[in-house]
């Protein structure tokens, strides 16, 4: 199977952590929001199926996702927050925007959770049009969210394994 025809909801879940005493931040952009609510159910739905607290979610908007970066760090640099993940749309082609906005968030969101030691998790559809995003965010490719979720939760198992943070 490619990359491209991966289901973003099947994971392998063995040995996940008990996150019932994690918080976990969602910061979802407002562009393209008919897609962005979709992934932030996925993502919501996937924390709450295994073993977080609906108070422990926190949720933010940003007006589109080159604003994920900070909503994320604001969230992250909170010390009760554990995890964050950052949920946006942006399609290719439409503009070269895409590019810039693309490169910013990846490397913001990675340097985000370098400088707090936290997971922050890049939720970043990058489709080429709205038919493949919408293939993504609940459809026959399954929900990025969902993933993102899974992600958030498998780097805090990680994270306890290494007793990191103790
Ligand atoms: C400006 C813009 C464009 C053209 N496209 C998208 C997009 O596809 N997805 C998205 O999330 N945001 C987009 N934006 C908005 C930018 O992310 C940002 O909000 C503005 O440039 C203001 O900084």
């Amino acid at each position: 199977m490619s990359s491209a025809d991966k289901n973003l909801s099947v994971f392998m879940t063995e040995n996940l952590p008990d996150i019932s005493e994690n918080r976990f931040a969602l910061v979802v952009a407002e562009w393209n929001n008919e897609v962005t609510e979709k992934l932030f159910q996925g993502a919501y739905d996937t924390l709450i199926r295994y073993g977080a607290i609906p108070d422990n979610i926190l949720r933010g908007n940003v007006p589109g996702s080159f604003e994920l970066t900070l909503g994320a760090q604001w969230f992250a640099l909170r010390e009760d927050v554990d995890a964050v993940i950052a949920l946006g749309v942006v399609i290719q082609g439409e503009t070269k925007h895409n590019d810039y906005i693309n490169h910013a968030v990846a490397q913001g969101i990675t340097n985000v959770s370098l400088k707090t030691s936290k997971p922050v998790i890049f939720g970043v559809l990058t489709p080429n049009n709205m038919e493949q995003a919408v293939d993504r965010a609940g459809g026959v490719h399954g929900n990025k969210g969902d993933e993102a979720a899974m992600t958030a939760i498998k780097m805090l198992g990680l994270k306890d394994k290494i007793s990191i943070g103790k």
